[in-house]
């Protein structure tokens, strides 16, 4: 499927479950803890530093937010997980909207799932990879923040995921960096072909 990722605009909000728009289009999901970079992927991907509000103080985002990209698929910003700076009824909030979001019965065509390359998984990472194994949810591995390193640091580290992580060999893996545009082409045409 061809795809103007750059035709992006702001679909909707959703604070609840209901609030989530209905739609046929192809729904994408960007899932991952707070601060890895969702919003900052979002504007790279569609080439708009505005679309997705860059936050710095993780856990702001108690929302769903929903973007359309080109009339063809749906983009879903969940609430990120891993909160250090607010309460444990806002953590258990904004998780259960996630639960609930995936539970929901909403036709999910991928799930991007975000993890800081300088990080190691969290239980929250371990238990979304065995939800999407369990579930058969198709899902990319998106690595962030790859500008953190240099060509030859990345490699190393990249050598290092795969003995931490285990992934299947044909596991969908990509190291990325918003900032400086690393990555962000390949994670488009993989997303245009996933949804020929
Ligand atoms: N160095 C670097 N910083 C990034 C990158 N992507 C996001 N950040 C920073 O990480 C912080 C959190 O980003 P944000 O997109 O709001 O994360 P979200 O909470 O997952 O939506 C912000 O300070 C961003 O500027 C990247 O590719 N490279
Ligand atoms: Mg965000």
């Amino acid at each position: 499927m061809d795809i103007n990722f750059r035709k992006a605009r702001f679909k909707a909000l959703a604070a609840t479950i209901d609030q989530c728009p209905e739609s046929d289009l192809p729904e994408i999901v960007l899932s991952g803890r707070s601060n890895v970079g969702k919003s900052s992927l979002i504007n790279a991907l569609t080439d708009n530093r505005k679309l997705a509000r860059v936050s710095q103080t993780p856990g702001k985002t108690r929302a769903v937010v929903f973007f359309d990209i080109d009339g063809k698929l749906l983009i879903a910003d969940l609430p990120g997980y891993g909160y250090a700076k607010v309460s444990r009824e806002k953590k258990a909030e904004f998780s259960s909207l996630a639960d609930s979001y995936f539970t929901s019965g909403r036709k999910i065509s991928l799930v991007l799932h975000l993890m800081d390359i300088r990080r190691d998984p969290t239980e929250e990472d371990i238990a979304m990879f065995e939800y999407m194994n369990t579930n058969n949810v198709r899902y990319f591995v998106v690595f962030t923040k790859c500008d953190k390193f240099s060509a030859a640091g990345l490699r190393k580290r990249l050598d290092e995921i795969n003995k931490i992580y285990d992934f299947e060999e044909n596991a969908d893996i990509f190291a990325v960096s918003s900032d400086k545009k690393l990555g962000i082409t390949e994670l488009q045409e993989a997303i245009a072909k996933l949804l020929l």
